[in-house]
């Protein structure tokens, strides 16, 4: 995923358009993604994700520096590693 691809992502999950990922909308939309999964993961789960990208503690949200860190844990080595290859 490129930045530019993740800038658009990001986007999509910030319903509001406010420039951070609040609680509710990081929910909404990972709920869904793992829905499609088949798998479930509880909200305490997500909220400690949430919660763990939040570098700054600021509980206002995660912004996208906060998010781009998350997608390289997620799938920097998983992904794009194989891509590399
Ligand atoms: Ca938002």
């Amino acid at each position: 995923m490129t930045k530019a691809e993740r800038k658009k992502a990001f986007a999509l999950i910030d319903k509001n358009n406010n420039g951070t990922i609040e609680f509710k909308e990081w929910y909404k939309h990972f709920d869904a993604l793992i829905r499609k999964k088949n798998a479930t993961m509880t909200a305490e789960k997500l909220l400690g994700l949430y919660k763990a990208y939040d570098k700054d503690g600021s509980s206002k949200g995660i912004d996208f520096e906060e998010y781009n860190s998350f997608m390289d844990d997620v799938f920097g080595t998983a992904v794009e590693g194989i891509v590399a290859e």
